[in-house]
């Protein structure tokens, strides 16, 4: 009874505090939808996957592609039972092979062996998705070393075709992969994209799908391919002036976006499984192991990104042992490490300003707005018994604007401060890993911020000591 009516007098006293205007560019409803489901999964299959190439020449016989058990329902059921929200795949690479019957293109699943000119991956992974219940996003190269239009203002056609062609017959996409590279086509040219009109096109024919590109303008990519965002991560990025691929900011740019950015355009952490993003038989042994993988969640999602992991298909259309496995163990490891919110679980206290604010902040029920004079305030958190820890997960607010520029973590047992940290950004999610320690009381003092912060999330976690930074 106790608990109920100080968790009622908390939520009056929460009510009480003037809501707060947000801040900066703030995420649209389908950005923080996205943000929200922070892990997905890549698939790079086409004619690569039969060549043992990474980027194929587009001259390759379609004939070649030829799975011989593809069955995207295995897909789906593994990247559900991996935690993943989705999946995207590589409707087109830059080999230019179409993985539907594209009416644009002869070089597609229609001029191949397989089921005699008749599949379409598309079409069956759409399916596979809507009945699983998962996310489909498609990438869409517009580098094509196949069509014979690439290199003249035609090729600008072909390409919003395929993108209205693949929207209507397949979607809608929760997300569309823009590739920026831009190599020489058949006849030796490169192409001048209508980046204006591909993107005029997008928000025409979806306005619910999120665009990536390195530059967005919904998703940006994070400057590298090994997954790892910068520790400081601004869901902020300008973009006035720049251009996708040669043009784009500067990795680092990427990396840690841009403090006072003019656009909320968040990071996409994009990291393979394997060496390379199609399957090579040859690299079944060098499959990234469970704990690399969750070493990499820490530092992608950890950061406030998503993290887009490629698990390329095998010549049998199917997911191969090696790499389920991997998933399989590091979808047990995430579980095992946040399973137990120890303030949840271990009853703790979260107070500030005097108020106990743990029915607010532990559950993720709310807002909390630390005020104004947030320098001399701080979040303590209480334990009846000591617990180990060693991880901290912290939320902002972001639908009011990302604010937080730097935080202290502080340790006690007792009154002896046994560890303290000082960390940047938090944004829409962020986990901070250090050396256990059993603790009793956890203070945690925003030092810096663009406007009053507001949080609306924190857990206390013992993560498998192996894998703090
Ligand atoms: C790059 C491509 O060149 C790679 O082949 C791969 O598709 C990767 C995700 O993006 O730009």
């Amino acid at each position: 009874m106790m608990k109920y009516i100080l968790f009622v007098f908390c939520l009056t006293l929460h009510g009480i505090v003037q809501a707060q205007s947000s801040v900066g560019p703030v995420p649209s409803a389908n950005q923080l939808a996205w943000q929200d489901a922070p892990f997905y999964l890549f698939m790079h299959f086409g004619p690569n996957t039969f060549t043992d190439l990474e980027w194929g020449k587009g001259s390759e016989n379609e004939e070649i592609f030829n799975p011989t058990a593809m069955d995207c329902r295995q897909w789906c059921r593994i990247a559900k039972a991996a935690g993943a929200a989705g999946i995207i795949i590589t409707a087109k690479h830059h080999d230019g092979f179409c993985l539907w019957p594209s009416a644009y293109s002869n070089h597609t699943v229609a001029q191949s062996k397989w089921k005699n000119g008749k599949g379409d991956v598309l079409k069956e992974l759409s399916d596979a998705c809507r009945e699983a219940g998962i996310l489909f996003g498609v990438y869409l190269s517009p580098w094509d070393r196949n069509h014979p239009a690439y290199g003249t203002p035609a090729y600008n056609d072909v390409f919003v075709n395929m993108m209205k062609e693949v929207v209507h017959n397949y979607g809608p996409f929760f997300e569309f992969w823009w590739d920026g590279a831009n190599g020489e086509g058949p006849n030796g040219k490169k192409q001048v994209y209508d980046w204006h009109r591909f993107e005029t096109t997008m928000r025409e024919i979806a306005p619910n799908t999120l665009v990536f590109s390195d530059i967005g303008p919904d998703i940006r990519w994070i400057g590298n391919e090994n997954g790892i965002v910068g520790k400081t991560n601004w869901n902020l990025l300008d973009t006035a002036g720049f251009h996708r691929g040669l043009g784009a900011p500067p990795n680092d740019t990427l990396n840690q976006g841009n403090v006072n950015g003019k656009n909320w355009i968040p990071a996409e952490a994009d990291v393979s499984i394997r060496p390379g993003w199609f399957y090579h038989a040859s690299e079944d042994s060098l499959v990234k192991s469970q704990e690399t993988l969750f070493g990499i969640y820490l530092k992608s999602v950890g950061r406030g990104a998503n993290m887009l992991l490629n698990v390329p298909p095998d010549r049998r259309g199917l997911i191969s042992p090696a790499d389920s496995t991997a998933l399989m163990e590091f979808a047990r490891i995430r579980v095992e490490s946040f399973f137990d919110n120890l303030i949840i679980n271990e009853n703790a206290v979260i107070f500030c300003r005097g108020e106990n604010i743990t029915g607010i902040l532990g559950d993720g029920n709310g807002d909390f707005e630390l005020g104004k004079n947030y320098k001399k305030e701080y979040l303590e958190i209480l334990f009846d018994k000591k617990q180990p820890v060693n991880c901290i997960f912290l939320k902002e607010a972001v639908a009011r604007g990302q604010r937080v520029k730097s935080f202290a973590i502080e340790l006690y047992d007792r009154d002896s401060l046994v560890y303290s940290n000082v960390y940047t950004t938090i944004g829409h999610h962020r986990l901070v890993s250090f050396p256990n320690h059993n603790v009793s009381r956890i203070l945690i003092k925003i030092k810096d911020a663009k406007a009053e912060p507001i949080l609306n999330g924190l857990g206390v976690y013992h993560i498998p000591d192996q894998f703090v930074e």
